[in-house]
């Protein structure tokens, strides 16, 4: 059993996994950059420990400051939350060599996900349904010509180390593959020094659907269902749901336990999301991440799991609590991310924060590093609250999620509250009607003053 943990993180998921060590009986161990000496999570952590100054570059993704922690306070294990090095192959295995545990998935299973094309590769070997395309890579804009006739237009061309949308170009006919194919290889060799592209159908009107998954290390792996982020903006999630309005129960078992399944045979451990885009009531696997997600609180609601707790549960080698005969779906659970951002334009306004009060009551859980008199660093990503609300169904939810945005107070910053309770007048967002697109057509023709 760990006694110590470190938390290679910041913000409200600090929190969350510091709430789940304690409740263990584990201690932990914050780090934190000179921007974030007075953060929550250095608060609440056991103790605490400054890796160096504001950017990132040199704090929360300093590995050597990291390890060094470790080393001076003698924890055992590493959680890295999400972002910053949560999916680092190379962090994972220094985490190992120093006789440090990572709480997370291996090394070798992060840098098969971490490559789009060889992720695709594993999913399809393991009867995961894939968006047609190129068998692996594309090497010159010959073979996308063909691809693109044999596909069928539309096509996107992707980089495979892109991923979260960054690297993407759509042809629409074969006028546009070989800019296209030319544009997207030399963006992803800017981006990320390496210019190896795929090609596949590109999908006009789906729903962005990502599976919840669980896997012990040692062939047991489970799923908990679906979350629906359909709605984004510029490939940042803004409001995320559990189950998805549209997947029926058999739906929901019949791509669940393909997914299960692959996470057995691979012998995953820990938390997954496998994302799918959804159309037309078929499954096609995009991208698999292998860390725990913003959006898992929404899971954690409507299947009644504390999927940190999981985490270190299998990270030390223990089992999983639970079997998937135990997963049944409680209810409907909806999150809102609240961020230190300006309407329209959605700019980053970090700053003072006057005055904080969180909603509280039945169905409701509010994940936040805030509090009162709180200077909202500005190197930081944005996010500042996830409003989680949780009811017997979908409407519930929406109630309690209006109910909850009413209590809810952040002053002396702009956020996106607003949109919210513009959202949630819509008969879209009211009837769960709403595809990937929806949010940035939304949002052009209501937020453009
Ligand atoms: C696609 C697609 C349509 N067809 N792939 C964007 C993020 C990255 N994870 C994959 N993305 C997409 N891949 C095919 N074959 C459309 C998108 C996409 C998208 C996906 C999920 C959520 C929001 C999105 C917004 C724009 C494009």
């Amino acid at each position: 059993m760990f006694e110590k943990i470190l938390i290679a993180n910041r913000g409200e998921i600090a929190l969350r996994v510091i709430r789940a060590a304690r409740e263990m009986g584990i201690r932990s161990v914050a780090v934190h950059s000179t921007a974030d000496a007075d953060a929550m999570h250095v608060r609440m952590a056991d103790e605490s420990v400054c890796i160096g100054p504001p950017p990132s570059s040199e704090s929360y993704l300093s590995i050597p400051a990291i390890i060094a922690a470790c080393e001076v306070t003698g924890a055992q294990a590493i959680h890295p939350g999400y972002g910053f090095l949560s999916e680092n192959a190379n962090f994972v295995q220094i985490v190992e060599d120093h006789g440090l545990t990572f709480i997370g998935p291996s090394a070798e299973h992060i840098r098969i996900m971490g490559d789009k094309i060889t992720a695709k590769d594993t999913m399809k070997a393991l009867n995961v349904p894939c968006v047609p395309g190129s068998d692996g890579g594309v090497p010159d804009v010959a073979e996308a010509r063909r691809l693109g006739e044999t596909i069928g237009y539309p096509v996107i061309i992707k980089a495979t180390a892109g991923g979260g949308g960054r690297g993407m170009k759509v042809a629409r006919n074969a006028g546009e593959i070989e800019r296209a194919f030319l544009t997207a290889r030399s963006e992803a060799k800017a981006a990320f020094g390496n210019d190896e592209v795929y090609i596949e159908k590109y999908l006009s009107t789906p729903r962005h659907i990502e599976i919840q998954v669980f896997g012990d290390g040692k062939g047991h792996a489970v799923h908990l269902g679906e979350r629906d982020c359909s709605l984004q903006r510029r490939h940042q999630k803004v409001l995320e749901e559990a189950p998805g309005p549209t997947i029926t129960a058999e739906e929901r078992a019949r791509i669940g336990k393909v997914c299960a399944d692959a996470c057995a045979s691979i012998r995953y451990r820990g938390a997954g999301t496998i994302e799918f885009l959804y159309e037309n009531g078929a499954f096609y696997f995009i991208e698999m991440n292998t860390r725990l997600q913003v959006e898992h609180p929404v899971t954690e609601a409507i299947f009644g799991v504390d999927l940190v707790h999981e985490q270190i549960r299998v990270a030390e080698g223990l089992p999983m609590s639970f079997t998937q005969d135990d997963l049944v779906i409680n209810g409907h659970a909806i999150e809102v991310r609240i961020t230190a951002e300006k309407l329209p334009d959605f700019s980053p306004r970090p700053g003072r924060i006057t005055q904080f009060h969180a909603p509280g009551g039945l169905g409701v859980r509010m994940d936040s590093a805030l509090y009162d008199g709180y200077k909202i660093p500005p190197y930081y990503d944005s996010l500042i609250a996830k409003l989680i609300v949780h009811g017997p169904d979908r409407r519930a939810a929406l109630a309690r999620l209006n109910r909850a945005l009413g209590e809810l107070i952040v002053d002396g910053v702009d956020t996106t509250l607003p949109l919210f309770d513009a959202l949630l007048q819509e008969e879209d967002i009211q009837q769960g009607t709403y595809n990937i697109h929806w949010l940035e057509n939304w949002l052009e023709s209501n937020l453009r003053e």
